[in-house]
């Protein structure tokens, strides 16, 4: 790849971020550049040809947290964390996610696949879309993704030496703090409605939720199990009819594999919460499909790939996914918690125009977590949550 040399740090400006690009389109090619980025974290500039439309995208890293400011400083190396993880789960759910083009650690950018075509699924989700691909698309990265990075698939060396490689402290902070903490007590960083404090203080009294919060946090922090993408909610993801993306992987770590799908399906959980009828039944058949293909596709996985000595001794497998499947309730529960009432919302619930529908589905949120982390033992099957959705 051509690109232009640019070395200290720096937020690219658009006449930059054309250079960079330039090589990866034939000469003479007039390009623009627009400033496209909507996260929480990062510049994200869109270069494309003016005469074909077609383009590519450069990602880069804020030396902080966009939502908050300059006075919450954030790691660079984010950035190459988010290109390695892209390449790396890209070797088992290649379709799933971008093509990365380049990388430069030094002025935090990835340039990567175009995906203007499609929409980011939180969006087009609020607007009723259906997205009939989503779930078998996301069950299948799930699968893919956490077995082939795990120690039931790769040899001990290559999993340690990865989770190394991925060790990605300051971000990890991030979520202990904002999803496992913070919404537990009466922190500075959480943010919520006043129709909602007597609800609120409720969790902060809540020792048997603490309890169970404190324990799940635990798993966060100490088991090592796979690759994790580390925020996957329905803004980190791209879809259509027909496609599906998985993008921002900045979070990846090595970590427990309930994580994903849990986030994943609480984030859906969120959206179910929003809708009435059918369209809540679209919700519900996405999560009970997210557990399903996941659940089939990692047992097939098991079965073909596996190199655990241990994989054919009976109860094995079950017993594995009978962790997982628990610690995605309690991570859900999390989730759905933090994005009413912690730092980072969703548009989802925040965007509930009608006041007083916005504080009950919010409650609603909130119970459904509450109820998820709590009960996650007795809870057997998808369908034991997709009720706590049908029951609203
Ligand atoms: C300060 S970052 C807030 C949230 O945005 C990211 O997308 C993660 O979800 C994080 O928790
Ligand atoms: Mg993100």
């Amino acid at each position: 790849m051509t690109t232009t040399a640019i070395s200290t740090y720096h937020a690219l400006t658009e006449a930059e971020a054309i250079a960079l690009a330039a090589g990866l389109f034939p000469a003479g090619t007039d390009l623009e550049c627009q400033e496209i980025g909507d996260g929480n974290l990062n510049y994200v500039y869109r270069v494309s040809d003016r005469a074909s439309g077609k383009g590519v995208i450069i990602k880069q890293a804020l030396p902080y947290a966009k939502v908050v400011g300059e006075s919450w400083p954030l790691t660079l190396k984010r950035a190459a964390i988010e290109a390695a993880a892209l390449r790396k789960h890209g070797e088992y759910a290649t379709d799933l996610v971008p093509e990365v083009y380049g990388t430069d650690e030094e002025l935090a950018y990835t340039i990567m696949e175009d995906l203007s075509h499609l929409t980011i699924a939180r969006e087009g989700l609020i607007q009723g879309k259906e997205y009939p691909k989503l779930s078998n698309d996301i069950g299948e990265y799930l699968a893919q993704t956490l077995f082939h990075t795990s120690d039931f698939a790769l040899h001990p060396f290559e999993k340690k030496r990865l989770a190394a490689e991925f060790s990605n402290p300051e971000l990890c902070k991030i979520t202990e703090d904002l999803i496992f903490t913070d919404p537990f007590f009466d922190y500075e960083t959480n943010d919520f409605e006043p129709e909602l404090r007597q609800t609120v203080e409720a969790i902060w009294h809540n020792d048997r939720l603490k309890l169970e919060a404190a324990k799940l946090k635990r798993s966060f922090l100490t088991e090592a199990e796979a690759l994790l993408h580390g925020d996957l909610h329905t803004g980190s993801i791209f879809a259509d009819d027909n496609e599906t993306k998985v993008i921002d992987p900045e979070f990846a770590f090595y970590g427990p594999i309930g994580f994903d799908v849990g986030l994943f399906i609480a984030n859906l959980i969120a959206q179910g919460i929003t809708r009435n009828g059918d369209g809540r039944g679209t919700i519900v058949g996405h999560i009970e499909n997210t557990w399903q293909v996941f659940e089939t596709r990692f047992t097939e996985l098991w079965e073909n790939e596996g190199i655990e000595d241990f994989k054919k001794v009976p109860g094995y497998r079950e017993s594995v996914l009978d962790k997982v499947f628990k610690d995605t309730l309690g991570f859900a529960g999390c989730e759905l918690i933090r994005r009413t009432i912690g730092l980072a919302h969703v548009k989802d619930l925040d965007g509930i125009e009608d006041a007083a529908v916005r504080i009950e589905s919010k409650k609603q949120a909130l119970r459904i977590g509450e109820t998820l982390i709590l009960k996650r033992s007795e809870l057997t099957s998808i369908q034991d949550v997709t009720a706590l959705l049908k029951e609203l």
